[in-house]
């Protein structure tokens, strides 16, 4: 009988002992409250702040990783070739555009292959070194304009208005990395390269 007893005084404690604790009823607690109730408002404010804030955060970052905007119009020159190309801070070497960003270091401090101009290619890039082919999905260096080899993919940048002359054969090719003009060295190999095989029979 013992073990079933019932104290009342320690139900009494317990209670006791909640008030001690510093707990309230929830009514008590919501009515002390605090200032920013789970409310709709309260949600949309806090979402506004945590936008706000990273995007502050973000501006921050791309500051910190790209630094100061460089000029890139300032790095101009004039290849060999008299293709536009890349000056580098010596103001003496001038690279040829497809040299940018290759993951070789080309100029002497390695300012080609800097964040600046490789960080968000091809827009991070000086625009007069690209070319866009016409289906805007890709992009190339301009010295592969006209290289006779498909760059583009669909040979717009080596099409006959883009490219009138051709310094080597002209035929309608067999291979896919080939447009509508092959190099001379490619006339009377042994290899068939136009459709018609002009490039073995006709082809000096
Ligand atoms: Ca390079
Ligand atoms: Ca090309």
């Amino acid at each position: 009988m013992a073990a079933h007893r019932i104290h009342p005084q320690s139900q009494v404690t317990g209670i006791s002992f909640l008030h001690h604790a510093g707990e309230v009823p929830s009514d008590q607690h919501h009515k002390r409250g605090h200032s920013c109730l789970p409310t709709r408002k309260c949600l949309v404010t806090s979402c506004v702040a945590f936008l706000v804030l990273g995007a502050v955060i973000t501006v921050i970052a791309v500051g910190i990783t790209f630094g100061k905007p460089a000029n890139r119009m300032s790095h101009q020159c004039r290849a060999a070739s008299q293709q536009p190309g890349f000056l580098c801070e010596d103001h003496t070497t001038c690279l040829l555009p497809s040299l940018l960003c290759d993951g070789k270091m080309d100029c002497g401090d390695g300012g080609d292959e800097s964040a600046t101009y490789c960080g968000q290619m091809p827009n991070s890039l000086p625009p007069n070194l690209i070319f866009k082919c016409p289906n805007q999905k890709t992009w190339i260096y301009v010295d592969r304009v006209c290289d006779t080899r498909n760059d583009c993919g669909d040979c717009s940048d080596e099409s006959v208005s883009q490219c009138p002359s051709c310094s080597g054969w002209r035929c309608d090719t067999v291979f896919f990395a080939d447009c509508a003009c092959i190099p001379k060295s490619r006339c009377r190999n042994g290899i068939q390269d136009c459709a018609d095989w002009s490039d073995e029979n006709l082809c000096d």
